[in-house]
């Protein structure tokens, strides 16, 4: 850890000391005065002893009013933010009364105002700024709220479970009871008081109980909640189908607010969202927003089991909720879309954020072995690598022994806080797999690499494989891991199948496969499906790439192929190295008009990766000569195919708005397309994304017009930008939209105008969808970002020392761009380098950033 000069460094918290409670808490009894300025809360608790310990309540700094035991003054010691008490007996009665300022939580942690509402946030340790507690996941209690409050500025009042009671008050104010019959952890409490309307629904499950569903919103956002609640119900039945899970209490509510630290909160029968995950019309959403509406509504929704019948021991095994309900929530997508381009959009996922942070200063485990916040590990491994453990572990099995597996699982564990260790036995005994070795997946970090190369030997084909982990911050040495790789060989001449796919596991360090008899020379299609998230390295050629490009029969490898091609060529023209586009060209234009292709792949996989991508394979990345490689590859792409753009933007055309997978493809080749024409400087583009922009009937394809000009310099794009602004500026969601496309464009002086916007009347940092939507935003454009230089580096800087000492949280998420630092040339290196340690060196830092800005200079 780098040297500091502030305060003492912050403790660590280490796996291995994980230790049982010492006393359990059979029932909790919440009581709350509302009101944003001043909030009582009551709390009294049943404890019953577990272990030798004292008694152990976190709290939150929050003022304390009264603490008794068994009517007593408790006599109580404080130690790190923990209430210490001594019990004698076997069982006890706790009462505690204490104070809260809802609307100074800027934290967002805890209970606090959002737009007139006050709402709770408490994974993972927030639930102690609400109250004393043994706040940790493994204890588990069942428990009942109380709320009390303004009648007319709080009409709603909604807690987990199912409405025991409620009526009015003499005073204006009014109460309702709320009582969970389930056993839940801490994290999973939730309360929400407002002036809210519903949306209202009900299912009815597999067993033929009537569950009501509600919605709840502001009165004026109500139109925009039938998506989420098709995908709700959708969710419900999908989780009855293919894992055998019923929802099991009478009520599910679901409530939107504008102020959230992320997507959403899967609460026990009150999940908690953020309004841009419930909020979805045509004319504000585009499509990509109504799939993750869908999917985050049927991921939280899924939680209820993964996650809230059984929780997670502690913070440690966050991937056992987290990773299995991503792959849950990514089959349900796949299920109520295209699922090729569904693996594809989850792939680019991973390899955006998974890679990059697997590669770096911050790479853990998933299942980490230490962390100094938790609220840190929230992170792209625990979530998406986690997700592609446990498909890798559906791979091996095959749905049926898989599902025989989490039946186990549900069965086994129901009702309680468990680990990732034990998901793996459930799943080893359930589906009868031997997966000893692939424990490891969980245990070490880093992306392996697969080197794989086709020999001709005596008349048979070798395929020689081989892999290697990389060393990881405070894992020098690796062990070979179970690598499920899916393969295939092609003619190189017919591009036809030569031989059927394969399941190859590959677990050592190496090894070679043999096929005898081939009727011509073969090339390999491998990691088909992205069946193990790795790199591979091929000695495929530019034409064997284009030939699967052409021909190969599985959408991700075909996607894979062409990715690969242009990549080659990019990689060569920023290297100086001579290299000829017209195979890629060609291989362009045969994907653009193969007639048998859906638009959505094909929108996919004409663009050429991302300039971030481009950036990850590079060893020094040279953000000048990636950006002027993969443009000039645009122009040219768009020049040599103007006619095949001009016929794939026209034969898109829009008609009625649909959500279909057809309707979806269409609008996202149309502005793919529109995007070429652009690129390639074809004169009327600018007039044709003007006139698309004007004349939408929908976001997504004003916003794809609004992305084509956003990157030019056309009278145009200032004309898009101001019709944008006055026709959105009332809707934040929307607003954000706004920030972001500005924040990602592809040009230059984008620093100005991020600096520009970041003083703009509507700029906050104290909302987190704008605070991301702009500096988010620009940090994740490698061109923009960095052609700022250290201007940029100092305004991250700037911001996150500001919003920190608002919301640690979402600061620490801030700080991760400037930890790639040794991935740039030296000045550049240094000057990012610099403000860590500027960050670093700052007083009264939150141990959020602190840890993020220390790891990343270590
Ligand atoms: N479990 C929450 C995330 C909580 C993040 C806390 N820092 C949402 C989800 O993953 O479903
Ligand atoms: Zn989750």
């Amino acid at each position: 850890m780098a040297d500091v000069q502030n305060s003492a460094a912050p403790q660590v918290i280490r796996r291995e000391d994980y230790r049982p409670p010492d006393w359990r808490v059979a029932e909790i009894a919440l009581e709350f005065e509302l009101d944003p300025a001043q909030t009582i809360v009551r709390s009294r608790l049943q404890v019953e002893r577990a272990g030798e310990g004292p008694l152990r309540l976190d709290h939150g700094g929050q003022e304390l009013l009264s603490f008794r035991t068994d009517g007593a003054a408790a006599a109580y010691r404080e130690e790190g933010g923990q209430y210490v008490v001594d019990l004698p007996g076997e069982a006890h009665l706790i009462e505690t009364e204490c104070v809260l300022a809802p609307d100074k939580n800027t934290e967002l942690m805890g209970l606090y105002a959002s737009g007139g509402l006050l709402c709770t946030q408490c994974e993972a340790e927030g639930f102690r700024r609400i109250t004393p507690f043994p706040d940790r996941p493994d204890v588990l209690a069942r428990y009942r709220v109380r709320m009390v409050a303004d009648k007319a500025r709080f009409p709603v009042l909604l807690s987990n479970g199912d409405l025991a009671g409620s009526g009015d008050l003499p005073d204006g104010r009014h109460w309702a009871e709320w009582h969970d019959p389930f056993l839940k952890p801490s994290y999973l409490f939730a309360l929400v008081a407002g002036d809210l309307q519903a949306n209202r629904d009900s299912f009815t499950t597999m067993s033929s109980r009537k569950v009501d569903l509600g919605i709840w919103v502001r009165q004026a956002d109500l139109p925009k909640t039938a998506h989420a609640m098709q995908a709700l119900k959708d969710a419900m039945a999908w989780d009855e189908r293919v894992y055998g899970r019923e929802y099991d209490l009478d009520v599910f509510n679901i409530v939107a607010v504008a102020d959230f630290n992320f997507g959403a909160m899967e609460n026990k029968g009150l999940n908690i969202f953020n309004s841009r995950y419930i909020l979805a019309d045509p004319e504000t959403a585009t499509d990509a927003d109504f799939d993750a509406v869908a999917a985050v509504v049927a991921h939280e929704y899924f939680h209820n089991w993964s996650g809230n019948r059984i929780t997670c021991r502690d913070w440690f095994q966050l991937s056992l909720k987290e990773g299995f309900t991503v792959f849950r929530d990514q089959q349900f997508s796949a299920d109520h879309g295209s699922a090729a381009v569904k693996r594809i959009e989850d792939v680019r996922v991973l390899r955006a954020a998974q890679f990059p942070e697997d590669a770096g200063p911050l790479a853990h485990p998933v299942r980490p072995d230490s962390f100094i916040e938790i609220s840190n590990f929230y992170t792209a491994t625990i979530y998406n690598k986690g997700a592609e453990l446990i498909r890798m572990m559906h791979t091996l099995a095959g749905p049926e022994r898989f599902r025989r597996g989490t039946d186990l699982y549900f069965d086994r564990f129901d009702g309680q806080a468990v680990t990732c260790d034990d998901f793996v036995a459930a799943m080893e005994e359930g589906a009868g797999l031997d997966l000893s070795r692939f424990r490891r997946w969980y245990e070490q970090a880093g992306t392996p690499k697969v080197k794989a190369s086709v020999r001709i030997s005596g008349g048979e084909t070798v395929v020689a494989l081989e892999q290697q982990v990389p060393p990881t911050p405070g894992q020098p040495h690796k062990q070979p891991m179970p690598l499920p790789l899916r393969l295939a060989l092609f003619g190189a001449e017919s591009g036809t199948r030569l031989v059927e796919e394969q399941l190859v596991v590959l677990d050592d360090a190496s090894t070679e496969l043999r096929f005898a008899g081939l009727a011509e020379p073969p090339v390999l299609s491998i990691n088909r499906g992205f069946s193990a998230p790795v790199v591979v390295e091929s000695d495929r050629t530019a034409a064997n790439l284009a030939l699967l490009s052409a021909h190969d029969d599985d959408p991700f490898a075909r996607y894979e192929a062409l990715q690969q091609l242009m990549l080659g060529g990019l990689i060569a023209a920023i290297e100086g190295a001579p290299f000829d586009d017209d195979a890629v060209i060609e291989a362009v234009r045969r994907t653009l008009t193969n007639p048998a292709l859906d638009k959505a792949f094909i929108g996919e996989a004409v663009l050429p990766p991302s300039e971030a991508f481009i950036g990850d394979q590079m060893v020094m990345v040279d953000p000048e000569a990636i950006h002027a490689a993969r443009e000039s590859l645009r122009q040219r792409l768009g020049r040599a195919l103007e006619t095949d753009w001009r016929e794939a933007y026209l034969g898109s055309a829009a008609n009625r708005f649909e959500l279909t997978p057809a309707a979806k493809g269409a609008r996202r080749l149309r502005s793919v397309a529109l995007g070429f024409l652009m690129a390639g400087g074809a004169q009327d583009a600018p007039m044709l994304a003007w006139e698309q922009f004007q004349g939408a009937s929908n976001m997504t394809d004003r916003q794809g017009a609004l992305n084509a000009l956003a990157s030019s310099e056309t009278a145009e794009r200032e004309k898009a930008l101001a019709a944008f602004y006055d026709l959105y500026r009332g809707d934040p969601l929307v607003l954000d939209k706004w920030f972001t496309t500005q924040a990602l464009a592809s040009r230059a002086g984008v620093l100005d105008d991020v600096l520009r916007l970041s003083r703009h009347p509507d700029f906050t940092l104290t909302n987190p969808n704008r605070a991301r939507a702009l500096v988010g935003a620009f940090s994740a454009n490698q061109h923009g970002f960095h052609s700022g230089g250290v201007r940029s580096y100092q305004f991250l800087a700037d911001t996150v020392l500001e919003l920190d000492k608002l919301n640690p949280q979402t600061a620490a998420r801030f700080v991760v761009p400037l930890g790639r630092w040794r991935r740039f040339a030296p000045e550049r290196g240094a000057q990012m380098r610099a403000e860590l340690e500027r960050i670093v060196a700052s007083p009264q830092l939150s141990k959020d950033v602190f840890e993020q800005a220390s790891k990343s200079l270590a």
